[in-house]
């Protein structure tokens, strides 16, 4: 994900030109009577890189989490098992390809985006920095990842800018899907044996605090959330969803028999919401900038991919150049 900081290609190599005014101040109004901007509408400056910027740290987010789950596609523990994750992979790898598709409809180019990911410029999610220790650790991604994506993502379905929001229609549909397959998981899991709710029950202790940090810092700590919601990029701030999403899920770890590692995690009937513990924030600030358990290996395998990959995409481009070829020689 971009910084604001980071320059952005103007097409003409141009610094972008100041917002006129006007345009602006009806481009807000716009806005706030909640309509859609398409690619080819005037938009503000810092509204088309603040879009770069979010779009494009979540199709990071989608193609590095595929890392930690793709550690375990040989190790499923049955064929059904194997075959649901790879699909799931698979929907992640897509999602990623939506994303960096919109992110493109701004006018940056999908190399450059890659290169961000790759020199380490751009952010993508805190989560996948943690290890996949046990086969739970996937069902916890599935159930309490994906769980958390959705509380996140439903409401960019009604994101300001139509590309954006349409590509998360379909990707919403997909982590629901996942969220279920995760839950399934753990639940045949814990009607196994002892060592089996074990399992699960030290994933959940794992993965819990990391996943609340992936609505990202508190409100007030927000930069980003004020223009945002502006502008009806977010609809709803990064409290509100961590506290929709701990609603929803203790309630599902009660049917799943788990608990989760928050002594003042109880039921607050004033507010009628859960109350729960503090957040790490030095251990959010600490993995988003570089320094998680597996930053360094997830960013190292992205790399590698791509370089793997250089001969795939050479001899799709020289396949493009010859059918353009023969397709002018035959006009001529
Ligand atoms: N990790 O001012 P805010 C998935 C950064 S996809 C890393 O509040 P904003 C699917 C933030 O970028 C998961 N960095 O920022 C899947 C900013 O830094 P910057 C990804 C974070 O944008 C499941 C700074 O902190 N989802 O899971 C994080 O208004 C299973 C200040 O923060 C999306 O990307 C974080 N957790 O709100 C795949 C959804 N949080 O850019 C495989 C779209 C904050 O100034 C397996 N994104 N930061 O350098 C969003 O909704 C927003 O970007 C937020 C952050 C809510 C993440």
């Amino acid at each position: 994900m971009y910084t604001q900081a980071m320059d952005i290609p103007h097409g003409d190599g141009k610094p972008a030109a100041v917002d006129d005014p006007a345009r602006a101040a009806a481009f807000d109004e716009r806005a706030a009577r909640g309509e859609f901007v398409e690619a080819k509408d005037w938009m503000p400056e810092a509204y088309r890189k603040t879009l770069i910027r979010q779009i494009s740290q979540h199709a990071h987010s989608e193609v590095v989490g595929m890392l930690p789950e793709g550690n375990w596609i040989s190790r499923a523990p049955s064929l059904k098992r194997k075959a649901i994750l790879l699909a799931k992979i698979q929907d992640e790898g897509g999602h990623g390809l939506y994303l960096y598709a919109a992110a493109e409809t701004l006018g940056v180019s999908r190399d450059d985006l890659i290169d961000a990911l790759h020199s380490g410029k751009a952010k993508y999610s805190s989560i996948f920095n943690y290890p996949t220790l046990t086969w739970a650790d996937i069902g916890v991604i599935g159930w309490l990842v994906d769980g958390a994506a959705i509380m996140n993502q439903v409401p960019l379905c009604r994101c300001s800018y139509g590309p954006y929001a349409r590509a998360m229609i379909r990707i919403c549909k997909e982590e629901s899907f996942h969220q279920r397959q995760g839950f399934d998981a753990l639940h045949t899991m814990m009607q196994g044996t002892d060592a089996q709710r074990a399992m699960v029950q030290d994933a959940v202790n794992r993965w819990w605090w990391p996943v609340l940090m992936m609505f990202g810092p508190h409100d007030k700590d927000s930069q980003h959330s004020e223009t945002s919601m502006k502008w009806g990029i977010k609809r709803i701030s990064n409290d509100e969803l961590r506290q929709q999403f701990v609603d929803a899920t203790v309630e599902q770890g009660k049917v799943l028999g788990v608990t989760f590692p928050d002594p003042d995690l109880r039921w607050n009937e004033a507010r009628g919401h859960h109350d729960f513990g503090t957040i790490d924030w030095s251990e959010f600030w600490n993995v988003v900038n570089g320094h998680g358990p597996c930053n360094r290996e997830r960013l190292a395998a992205r790399v590698g991919a791509w370089e793997d990959g250089a001969w795939v995409r050479e001899a799709a481009l020289a396949h493009a150049r010859k059918r353009a070829a023969r397709a002018q020689s035959a006009a001529a």
